[in-house]
């Protein structure tokens, strides 16, 4: 079904990548707040499991209206997550290890606060005013008026999209919060000054960029200025951006550009990977293309929101079977050109356990192990994200006031102003928050989790008396020795890292299987992604008498396929 990767294939494709969102990670100075300091002091954790890349979550200084995702000195590190000296020391640490280090970059916007937009709003005839997207009112309207603002755009953290300067009257663009305004990537200094700034990155070692949002950079703006409305979104007196803003025209322009700027003389060992929410599986084999010198992969979002009921904070049941038609559509359409890179989980998502899988005390264990094997053996390059090696689940917050994050809180705000039930909207918060996944990693049944020795800037999920790294260390059943197995099933088998896949029972609602074949070896890999027992002999009867590779649970019958459980095997 798809082309064989030759053995020169880069380096990415056998790696595993390990997300930390350090915020959360592990906190070496008793603030509560998770520090560089936390992650030099934990990487014997991610020596243990074995993975190759780290992607560090932002660091740079922040007023943190988004946790870091609102930049204002891209060159410095944060006060509350240590020093540019201990980044130095990071980079070298992992180095010393064989790993690598990749960087978020977080370009299409700022801080609010960083000296670039300070001067922009300074006054309309700044030199910086046309590094933002600045607009006055909607034509014969006043500013500040309802509808006055220059598109009906809502923002990804609801709201307008627009934000009104009071002193010059003119409004500034952020397609996420106010204190993030977009940078103007049509005009060539901005571009040119990211590009510095990326190479500033490059000569002091770090491996590579993880890039924030990269294909909404590119605005469909006309030749005279003009932005347009989009269709208007049920329910809401806002419309939907996406046709303007979602991989606009000049984007893949841009990336080339970037390349050709930034990457000269580091290409090889780097690892680019692009954030893409609405990029289409057509868009992504353009992007990652290695002739078309863009980026290596693309976190894309399809199968992350198959359970949405036409928007993330109205989640309705998954089924397996949509799951199925997109991994394999994406798996089939970067097969002979590009990559995929593979996750469940990030800082943005619910809990994959809670939210995939069953994290009742019964299936947790088996349920969080089957998907990892499912995920991992997939062709494309896996990310592990902090606390999902130990199966960590969803947060168990019960008021509002135990949220943090931004994007829920204006969600809550804006639904309930619309008319919802606040206990109807709290509850798709518990369900989709992406907070769930910004709990502290759980490292020991102590107090605070060993995460910190002060007060946690938000809750430690209190399930850490059971579920933490140091029960999981030693167990050969753990979910974090199931990690370590499927890492290095990566590392030593060419057929996991480079083999074709071929979707199995596509119909299926429960089980999920495939193939991966290379060089006259094939694997086949059956999930039961149910709490259902199966008979495999009748499903799959080729799986009888074949090798198990590595599972979930043990064997006793190899005829049946017991809840939740997951063989990797080798077929004769
Ligand atoms: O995320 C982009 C993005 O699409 C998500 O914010 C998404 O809209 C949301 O989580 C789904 O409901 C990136 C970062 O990963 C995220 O943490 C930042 O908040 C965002 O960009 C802005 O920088």
């Amino acid at each position: 079904m798809t082309a064989e990767q030759p053995d020169d294939a880069p380096w990415w494709t056998r790696a595993v990548v390990y997300q930390v969102y350090p915020r959360s990670f592990m906190d070496s100075d008793g603030d509560g707040v998770g520090d560089l300091g936390g992650v030099l002091r934990r990487l014997d954790h991610l020596t243990d499991l074995g993975v190759d890349v780290l992607w560090l979550s932002p660091v740079y200084r922040s007023p943190q209206a988004d946790n870091g995702y609102d930049i204002s000195d891209y060159t410095d590190v944060d006060p509350a997550f240590g020093t540019l000296a201990q980044l130095d020391e990071l980079i070298a640490a992992l180095h010393e290890r064989g790993m690598k280090l990749v960087m978020d970059l977080v370009v299409n916007h700022t801080s609010d606060e960083h000296p670039w937009f300070a001067e922009s709003r300074s006054a309309p005839d700044s030199p910086k005013r046309d590094w933002y997207w600045w607009r006055p009112p909607r034509a014969g309207m006043a500013p500040g008026q309802p509808g006055a603002e220059p598109t009906n755009w809502h923002s990804f953290f609801s709201g307008s999209t627009w934000e009104l300067d009071e002193a010059s009257g003119e409004y500034y663009l952020h397609l996420f919060d106010r204190k993030q305004p977009d940078l103007n990537w049509e005009n060539p200094q901005v571009r040119h000054a990211v590009y510095e700034m990326m190479r500033w990155w490059l000569d002091r070692g770090v491996d590579g960029f993880r890039m924030d949002v990269i294909n909404l950079i590119s605005k469909d703006v006309g030749p005279g200025g003009e932005l347009h409305d989009g269709p208007p979104i049920p329910g809401l007196p806002y419309g939907d951006a996406t046709s303007s803003v979602v991989c606009g025209p000049r984007i893949h322009e841009f990336l080339q550009e970037m390349h050709r700027e930034v990457y000269a003389g580091h290409r090889d060992r780097l690892l680019l990977v692009g954030e893409m929410p609405g990029v289409t599986v057509e868009e992504a084999r353009l992007f990652t293309d290695p002739a078309r010198e863009e980026v290596d992969m693309v976190f894309q979002f399809e199968h992350v929101q198959l359970d949405y009921d036409g928007s993330k904070f109205s989640p309705r049941p998954l089924r397996l079977t949509d799951l199925k038609a997109s991994f394999g559509r994406w798996q089939a359409g970067l097969a002979d050109v590009g990559w995929n890179s593979l996750y469940w989980d990030n800082h943005d998502q619910p809990r994959a356990v809670s939210r995939f899988g069953d994290d009742s005390p019964r299936h947790r264990r088996d349920s969080a192990t089957c998907l990892a094997t499912l995920l991992h053996l997939h062709r494309g390059t896996p990310y592990v994200y902090q606390g999902e090696e130990l199966g960590m689940a969803n947060a168990p917050f019960e008021h509002l006031d135990d949220f943090r994050d931004v994007e829920s809180l204006n969600h809550y705000a804006q639904a309930v102003a619309h008319g919802e039930e606040p206990g109807a909207v709290l509850g798709a918060l518990r369900r989709m928050s992406r907070d769930n996944a910004r709990t502290p990693v759980q490292w020991d049944a102590s107090p605070d989790a060993g995460f910190t020795t002060g007060t946690p800037w938000i809750a430690v999920n209190p399930d850490h008396a059971e579920w933490n790294a140091e029960a999981q260390r030693e167990d050969p059943r753990s979910v974090l020795a199931h990690h370590r197995r499927l890492v290095a099933l990566r590392h030593e088998d060419p057929v996991v890292a480079l083999g074709d896949f071929t979707m199995l029972l596509p119909e299926h609602e429960s089980v999920y299987a495939f193939t991966r074949s290379r060089g006259g070896v094939t694997l086949l890999v059956v999930c039961n992604v149910s709490g259902h027992e199966y008979r495999l002999a009748e499903l799959l009867p080729e799986a009888g008498g074949a090798d198990l590779v590595l599972g979930n649970l043990d064997v006793d019958d190899p005829a049946v396929l017991r809840p939740w459980e997951a063989r990797v095997l080798r077929l004769p």
